[in-house]
Parts: C-alpha cells; structure tokens; sequence
C-alpha cells in the first residue's frame, strides 16, 4: 500500500461545457452554433443526439453547484455559449444570455467555489461559419470583442480564464479529420484554423492585460503522448512528431513565438499546406499566459510505419486496458508530458483543466460502482503526484466531468461523468468515483 499526498494548497475541480451539459437551446435569445447544425446533420453524431435538452443545467444550475459544494472543490470550470451572449456572432449583446452566466457564477462565489470559465468550447455562432469560420480572420475580431465584453462584465468575479479549449480539436479534429463541427476535411484549412486560434487567443490575452482585469489567463491545449516502441531512431523520430502535433504546435507559438520548423516542413512534404502567416501574428500570440491548461486522456505505444497515416506512424497495440470509448490507459503518458512541457517550456503553473474516464455504468439500485472510473483516477493522480514530486509546477487538477453529458460525435453513449445523469428524468446520481474524489479531496491524499 502507498498513500499519495498531495501538497498544501493543490486546488481540485471538476469541468464541464456549454454545450454538453446546459440545453435550453432554444431559450433567451440563444443563436444557433456550429453544433447545432452539424448534431441535426444526418450521420455525424451517433444516434442523432443533440445538445437541445443536454443535462438541461441552464434551470438545474443551483442543484449542480449544490452538488459541488458537497464534493467540496475549490473549482468549477465551466464554458460561455458565444451564442448566447451574441447570437449574430457579433453586435448586438444578449443580455438574458449573459444573466444566466451571472446567475451561476454568483451561486458558486456564494457557495465558496471559484469559476474557472472558458471562453471558447467549439460552440461557435453558426452566422460566423457562415462566413467561413475561423478561417476567415474576421472571426478573430468577434472573438476579441466577446472575451472583452466578459472581463468587463465579470472583472472581480471570474478570476480565471481559458481562452481556447483544444485548440487541436478546434482545427485538426474538426477541419481536417472532419470528425467535429463544422466537420471538414482539408488539412490547410486546419493548419489555418490552428493559426487563427492562437492569434485569437494572443488578442484575448493583450485585451485581458491592457484592461487590467484581475486574476489570471491561459488556454487549454489537449495532449496525447506516443511512447516509441523502440528505441530505433524511425520509432522514435515517428512519435516525436506524433506527439509534436498536440504539443510543440500549439506551444511553440505561444512561448517560443515560433511554429516547431521540422513539423513545418514535414506537413509541408506530406500535404502541400503552408502556413498563412501575418506580420504581427507570431508577436501576437506569444503573449506570456499565467498558466496552462492541460487536457490529457490517453496515449499509446507506437511505431514507424511507412507512409501510414499524416507521420509515418502506426499505433501498436500492446494490450493496455481501455475505457468503454475505446482510449487506452495510459497514466504513464501523463507523467511523460507533464515533465517534457515543464523541461521544454519553463517553470509554467500548469492546472489540469481535463482528465478523465469514459465508463458507461449504469444506476443499479441508487448506486453507481464504476469502479473502472476510480482505477483510472488513482493511475492518473499517481501519475500527476510523480511530476510534482518532479518539480512541475502543478497547482491544480480539474476532471472531467462532474457531469455524464454530450459526448459530441458520441452523443449520450459515451459517459465521462463523475454524476450519472439519467437523460429521460434529468435526474443525478452520484457515482462511486464522486465519493472517492470527495474524499481524496478532504484528504489532499489517497491510499492506493
Ligand atoms: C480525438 C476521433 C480519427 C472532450 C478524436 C475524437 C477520430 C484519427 C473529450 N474534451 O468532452 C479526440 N475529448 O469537451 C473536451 N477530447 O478523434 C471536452 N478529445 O480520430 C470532452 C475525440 C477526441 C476528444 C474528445
């Protein structure tokens, strides 16, 4: 038996999103999103479910915080639908779209809790994708408008922003591999989608900075880890890249001021894309954030495999378990990628904005037993314990997610809550993991 201890002062959280969990899609004013259209869209989401009801948290938010309170966190991090707060995109303000922000967010300071709240979580006003999206830089001014119309509105009450949640999803995922909203498959438009998050993201932090507001700003890159499968040079040059995708990409520009150039020039090679970048744009983005958000679920063993896939590379299956979506378990990674951001990137204060689990249990008799759930958070957190005990700077760790919810392509299928929610009733349930992580948080340690 080992305990785990945690040091003085580590902050936990749970986290959720927009349009996963809150409904009321039609309710005060909201505009329609990108995921609106592509979840009515025929064939893109399994079972053809939508965020229309979702978890309904837009009328259920006092019993979510209520629910936090009792689980004790320091932080819940939710996200704002841009389409509530300017259903044209941009303009005219929506003021009963924002009421409902600050309803919740009053609840949680009355309730001790801090919102940690993330400005752009995919549910991006349909009327901007209209014109081309992020693609189209005009999408970046809307965007620097929206997140200063929050600081102003929220200064002194959210002292933690997120700018960009995944930004590999964002472009990649949904503009490339075409698997997310708007659903696309062009590697330049996503390679131009990634380039326009970032700058958005740098504008948002310059507003947040020359506005003075209070409290502190970062975003949330979503990482994966590939473990060479050998230590041939192909293996490990395979996974470099691999891995580059998430990480070098989306952290070079923003602490170096510069896209990682051996990834430059093989995405060159390999599809024709180009960068499109603007004088002023590599300034723009490499604005010092106070902290990053890092989003990890999983990773694999993998190796050189000659032209398969984008890098030459092929995932091996070396009979690690997986969760119920099919990710393997992988809590090595985790310790991996912490160490390489902190070795590569500084002594940057990283929060774990997302990790977690997919397991589809089901209520049985008022109870849920995922124990898998708890398996996975104790192999994540020892992971976490090992990079503190390593000098990264961790300050705190968020799961994902306090709630089961819409799992995007996935739809209601996929579970990744530490509450099951029952999507006929509406009704919570606490999950066996919920009152682990209650007392792994009272505790600041667990025993394994
Ligand atoms: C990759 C699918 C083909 C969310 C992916 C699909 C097809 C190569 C969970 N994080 O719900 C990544 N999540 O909203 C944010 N993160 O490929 C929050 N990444 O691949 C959670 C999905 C994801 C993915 C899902």
């Amino acid at each position: 038996m080992s305990i785990i201890q945690f040091p003085k002062g580590m902050k936990w959280g749970v986290a959720t999103a927009s349009y996963q969990i809150e409904g009321a899609a039609n309710k005060d004013g909201r505009g329609p999103s990108i995921w609106d259209t592509f979840a009515k869209t025929p064939g893109k989401v399994v079972n053809g479910d939508n965020g229309d009801v979702a978890c309904d948290s837009y009328h259920r938010y006092k019993e979510d915080v209520e629910i936090m309170e009792d689980l004790g966190v320091d932080f819940y991090r939710f996200s704002v639908a841009w389409p509530r707060i300017f259903p044209d995109g941009t303009g005219e303000v929506n003021k009963e779209g924002l009421a409902y922000y600050h309803r919740l967010v009053d609840e949680l300071l009355e309730k001790g809790i801090q919102p940690m709240c993330t400005l752009y979580h995919w549910d991006l006003p349909q009327v901007l994708q209209d014109k081309g999206g992020w693609d189209n830089r005009e999408t970046i001014e809307a965007f620097e408008k929206y997140a200063e119309l929050l600081f102003r509105e929220f200064d002194g009450k959210i002292k933690h922003w997120i700018t960009i949640n995944e930004p590999w999803c964002v472009s990649f995922l949904s503009n490339f591999i075409g698997a997310h909203a708007p659903g696309l498959k062009d590697f330049q438009l996503g390679m131009n989608v990634a380039h326009h998050l970032l700058v958005a993201h740098g504008k948002a932090v310059i507003k947040f900075r020359k506005l003075g507001i209070e409290g502190e700003i970062g975003y949330a890159p979503n990482v994966e880890w590939n473990e060479p499968y050998s230590d041939n040079q192909k293996d490990i040059d395979a996974c470099t890249r691999a891995s580059a995708w998430f990480l070098d990409w989306f952290f070079d520009p923003v602490f170096k001021g510069s896209y990682p150039e051996f990834l430059v020039n093989w995405f060159k090679e390999k599809t024709g894309a180009a960068l499109k970048i603007e004088d002023g744009d590599m300034e723009i983005i490499n604005q010092p954030v106070d902290f990053v958000g890092i989003n990890y679920y999983t990773g694999s063993v993998s190796r050189y495999a000659e032209d398969e896939g984008l890098f030459d590379l092929e995932k091996v299956d070396a009979g690690y378990l997986k969760t119920d979506i099919g990710w393997n378990i992988y809590p090595e990674g985790f310790y991996h990628i912490l160490k390489k951001i902190s070795d590569n990137y500084g002594d940057i204060p990283i929060y774990i904005t997302e990790n977690g689990s997919c397991y589809n249990d089901e209520p049985e008799n008022g109870r849920v037993r995922d124990t898998g759930r708890i398996e996975y958070l104790k192999k994540h957190l020892v992971s976490l314990q090992r990079s503190l005990e390593s000098g990264v700077n961790i300050k705190g760790y968020l799961t994902w997610s306090l709630l089961d919810n819409f799992e995007w392509a996935e739809g209601y299928t996929m579970r990744f809550g530490i509450v099951h929610v029952d999507y006929r009733t509406l009704e919570r349930t606490k999950k066996d993991s919920y009152y682990w992580y209650k007392q792994t948080i009272a505790n600041n340690f667990f025993e394994i």
